[in-house]
């Protein structure tokens, strides 16, 4: 061989020499120059021999000479990594320091190359892959069950929005028609008093009594509408019995032979196959319409007719039958003079001025439901603004509590509400900062202060409280397991959480 072919050979076998603990794509770096020579990457100046490089010796500050071995120091300022290529898994990086030193590094390396030296340590990547397998598609339905149940949450949280707004709108429907109601009864009022003042000839003197027939309807549906109410109040309350009797048929456990409770879901079955179908609450203002609209063309039918002197005789109701007669029967015991002006008294004015007085009264009530309704209002409104969240995803989950005996006491977390540890109030809902819930106002701590709590809430299928503690003296610390604080998680999210349960290799 020429001595040309002999230097460009030795350049070849130089430049084509695998370098351990260097990944491919930076084994480039390592090739030396056609002398035999080679220089520490980030000190040009420090020249040293191929075979220097890899000889368990730190000759380049930077420890570039070394990748393959432990050689050079692992300070907090040098940080040094040996390549394991873990083929057919994810190739990674260990410290330099574990490098050959006798125990094998699975959780890094699988492929037992961190011992290369021992020749110790076999290859598990094939198993390590399966775990890794495992994990991922488990953690991926887990995390796709999780978010399901966020959406739910996030449905209802926009249900319990809507039926607000609905609520709000409704009540300022409401609150529209009261307040004309309320101007027509102050124009009636007015008009009531001007005829108590001076009735005029030829003013329709029927028209108190029509007004009181409307009164009296008014009355009736306030009172019809106070029923419904509560009506409605009690199937809501029915309605969560019978979720909590849903929700233990559903759960309870059937291997245990607990008689009351099998009676009790036995019966509940009985109750729902015989419930009948739940029907729409008619509207007061239904009820009443009929009688309004009678009233009304009561109205205009009594018009066509005029008192007679006294008005008394021709005017067909009970009362004004009984004053009639109660008059006569006076006026047989008194004077004349007395007699007389009884009988020239107007009975339609009297009744022009009791009616005032109900109209004022109608006004009053009128006034005070209009004030509860505007706060009623104000409240909706408020809570409107108020912050839930994103996705305003709190309001799923307002009025839910979540009970777990954790060591010796028993816990009760009522997300917007309060925590109890059995008794002792550790405090109430205060503020969602998107990550945690705190609570702070509990009872005082004996010695210590006012109790409070933050509790970390974590991705998990349901509402679940894994953990508390107290870091400090009465100030909890509660990890809680929940949809909520669940997202959408990326491939490399999901292999970075990954761990090697090394007692299965
Ligand atoms: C109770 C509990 C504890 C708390 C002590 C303080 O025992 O509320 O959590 O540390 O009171 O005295």
């Amino acid at each position: 061989m020429t001595p040309v072919l002999a230097l460009l050979a030795l350049a070849t076998l130089a430049t084509s020499q695998h370098i351990v603990g260097v990944p491919p794509e930076k084994q480039y770096l390592y090739n030396a120059a056609a002398d035999g020579t080679w220089h520490c990457l980030s000190d040009p100046s420090i020249v040293l021999l191929a075979d220097q490089i890899n000889d368990n010796f730190c000759d380049c500050p930077d420890g570039s000479d070394e990748p393959g071995t432990n050689a050079c120091e692992f300070t907090d300022d040098h940080h040094h990594y040996f390549y394991c290529a873990n083929e057919g898994f994810f190739p990674r990086y260990i410290e330099n320091f574990k490098v050959n030193d006798g125990v094998c590094d699975y959780d890094v390396c699988c492929d037992g190359s961190d011992e290369y030296l021992s020749g110790e340590c076999e290859n598990k990547c094939d198993e390590v892959k399966k775990q890794f397998d495992e994990f991922t598609t488990n953690k991926e339905a887990a995390v796709a069950k999780a978010l399901e149940a966020k959406n739910d949450l996030v449905s209802k949280a926009a249900q319990a929005k809507l039926a607000l707004v609905t609520q709000i709108a409704k009540l300022k429907e409401k609150l529209k028609a009261d307040a004309d109601e309320l101007e027509k009864l102050n124009s009636d009022l007015e008009n009531a008093q001007l005829s108590a003042e001076e009735p005029e000839k030829d003013q329709n003197l029927w028209q108190p009594l029509v007004d009181e027939f409307h009164e009296h309807v008014n009355d009736a549906e306030q009172q019809i509408s106070g029923f419904f109410d509560s009506s409605k109040e009690n199937l809501k309350k029915i309605k969560q019995l019978e979720n909590m009797l849903a929700d233990l048929m559903e759960n309870y456990n059937p291997n245990f032979n607990d008689a009351s409770v099998k009676k009790c879901v036995k019966s509940f079955a009985e109750y729902l196959s015989n419930k009948p179908e739940d029907t729409e609450t008619p509207e007061s203002g239904h009820i009443v319409k009929p009688l309004t609209e009678f009233g009304n063309s009561l109205a205009s039918r009594l018009a066509l007719f005029s008192p007679g002197e006294a008005g008394i005789a021709i005017v067909p109701t009970f009362g004004n039958v009984l004053h009639h007669y109660y008059e006569q029967m006076i006026s047989s015991f008194k004077p004349v003079e007395i007699s007389k002006k009884v009988v020239l008294e107007n009975p339609i004015s009297r009744l022009t001025l009791k009616s005032t007085e109900k109209i004022r009264k109608a006004i009053d009530a009128l006034e005070k439901k209009i004030n509860s309704q505007t706060a009623e209002v104000s409240i909706y409104q408020e809570n409107l603004q108020r912050s839930y969240g994103a996705q305003d995803i709190l309001r799923a989950v307002e009025g839910v509590w979540v009970t777990k005996k954790i060591g010796e006491y028993t816990y009760k977390l009522g997300f917007l509400d309060s925590i109890y540890q059995d008794n002792t109030l550790v405090g109430r809902f205060s503020s969602y900062d998107g990550k945690s819930l705190k609570f702070t106002q509990g009872s005082k701590c004996w010695n210590g202060p006012l109790r409070s709590a933050e509790v970390e809430m974590v991705c998990g299928p349901k509402h679940d409280l894994m953990s508390v503690s107290e870091p400090e003296k009465c100030q909890y610390k509660f990890i809680l397991e929940t949809p909520i604080a669940c997202s959408l998680l990326s491939k490399d999210e999901i292999a970075s959480s990954f761990k090697i349960d090394l007692s299965r290799l």
